[in-house]
């Protein structure tokens, strides 16, 4: 195509599920998964379609899921129901892999209809956890097989999920699931995690591993009553360890950063990154609560900002898996994601501003309607002299790196 950033097309492929959109955690919760609808409508509408092939595939299995998580953990995500919940035993083991429902009566929940974790019991848990893990695993299918120079899958991306525990609204770590199927194949594989919350059930998994690099940029800060952001792990001290030692890379960052100050980090950190560990394929968690007015998220990225992290990273022409993530404003989340699949086939620049008829417009109506939204101007000084020491603890780790 004429419009590919550095002339070279992509082949493209592409996971959505409509079952996945339905998926409801609760009626006061953060994570939406219809904003993964509300992204594919727009794709669909701007004709993004024609330039991917369509990934059409099984849900993963529970062998598959077992390749990183524990056999009870599996057993209980298969076995709980909301009302199966309320049984004693599973009850019990719902709750040691912090697993729980939303109760008024619960002593620890303090209050009407508060949840006792960020992961409810849902319905159609299980099947939700196939689906996006199946999503995921096929994408890295499509690298592995060659068939694919880019494969995408929006309603992944679930960071925060363990061997043996859900954590931060992900059940099942369909990332690690991903890396461990791409290492079948490739000798080194790159993950970076661009979601405002810091990368840590990925970064766990592969902290000994040196043919895994992890690099997550997030929001490193303790508020004024004292309390970390979630999860309040991912220093710059925090390196990796033993055979792993310096590949893991966390790049803590302050509220506030804009497109400006996230770039200055992210293209010279990748730069250094890329000529250093040479990665055979790259995993890039696109999580989108780190754009301008997420609910969760404290960053000020515009979805050109966002992008540019997809952008550049393409730009490299290795095997690139796209994934989802966080995201909490649903509309700009949907307008990031679909850019950044229009990113992917190379047609960023053909794409109109107008938010097409889609069935989801009014959404858009804050921003105008328009595909981008505006990050207003912050004035005040920029304190950039933390920026240079962001980045200089970075590229002190990644000096330790052998070439
Ligand atoms: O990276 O901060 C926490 C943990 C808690 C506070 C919330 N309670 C329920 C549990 C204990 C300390 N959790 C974070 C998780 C953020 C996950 C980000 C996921 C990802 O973007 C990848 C997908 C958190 N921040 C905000 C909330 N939880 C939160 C706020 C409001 C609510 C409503 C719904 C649910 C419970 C009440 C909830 C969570
Ligand atoms: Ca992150
Ligand atoms: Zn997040």
């Amino acid at each position: 195509s004429a419009s590919c950033g550095d002339g070279r097309k992509r082949r493209v492929c592409y996971y959505y599920d409509p079952g996945i959109a339905n998926v409801d955690y609760g009626a006061d919760h953060n994570m939406v998964p219809r904003r993964v609808a509300m992204a594919h409508a727009l794709v669909e509408k701007y004709g993004l379609l024609a330039d991917m092939e369509r990934l059409r595939v099984r849900p993963a299995t529970e062998a598959e899921l077992r390749a990183f998580h524990d056999d009870a953990y599996v057993r209980l995500l298969r076995d709980i129901t909301p009302d199966a919940y309320h049984d004693g035993d599973l009850r019990d083991r719902a709750r040691a892999c912090r697993v729980g429902v939303p109760d008024p009566n619960e002593p620890e929940a303090g209050g009407a209809g508060a949840y006792i974790y960020d992961n409810p019991v849902i319905d159609g848990l299980w099947d939700y956890c196939l689906r996006y893990a199946g999503g995921s695993l096929a994408a890295a299918r499509a690298l592995v097989d060659g068939s694919s120079d880019i494969a995408i899958n929006w309603s992944g991306g679930m960071h925060h999920a363990c061997r043996g525990k859900a954590s931060g609204f992900c059940y099942v770590n369909d990332i690690v699931l991903a890396i461990q199927e791409l290492l079948k194949h490739f000798e080194r594989v790159l993950y970076v995690d661009i979601d405002v919350h810091h990368g840590d059930g990925v970064e766990a998994h592969f902290k000994r591993e040196s043919r895994v690099m992890t690099v997550s940029f997030h929001l490193y800060d303790i508020d004024r009553r004292g309390d970390k952001f979630f999860p309040g792990t991912g220093k710059a001290e925090d390196v990796g360890e033993g055979d792993g030692k310096y590949y893991t890379l966390n790049v803590p960052m302050k509220a506030g950063m804009d497109d400006e100050r996230y770039q200055q980090l992210f293209r010279p950190i990748m730069d250094e990154v890329m000529e250093k560990f040479a990665p055979d394929a790259v995993v890039l968690q696109c999580g989108a609560d780190s754009l301008y007015g997420d609910r969760l998220g404290e960053f000020r990225l515009s979805v050109k900002g966002h992008a540019g992290c997809v952008s550049y990273l393409r730009s490299f022409n290795v095997p690139l898996l796209l994934l989802g993530g966080g995201g909490y404003t649903v509309n700009h989340v949907a307008s990031c994601w679909c850019y950044e699949t229009a990113v992917a086939v190379g047609k960023e620049k053909e794409i109109s501003d107008e938010i097409p008829f889609h069935g989801y417009e009014h959404y858009y109506k804050d921003q105008g309607y328009k595909l981008h939204f505006t990050v207003p101007k912050k004035n005040g000084n920029k304190k950039d002299d933390l920026i240079d020491k962001i980045k200089q603890d970075a590229l002190m780790n990644l000096a330790m790196l052998k070439p």
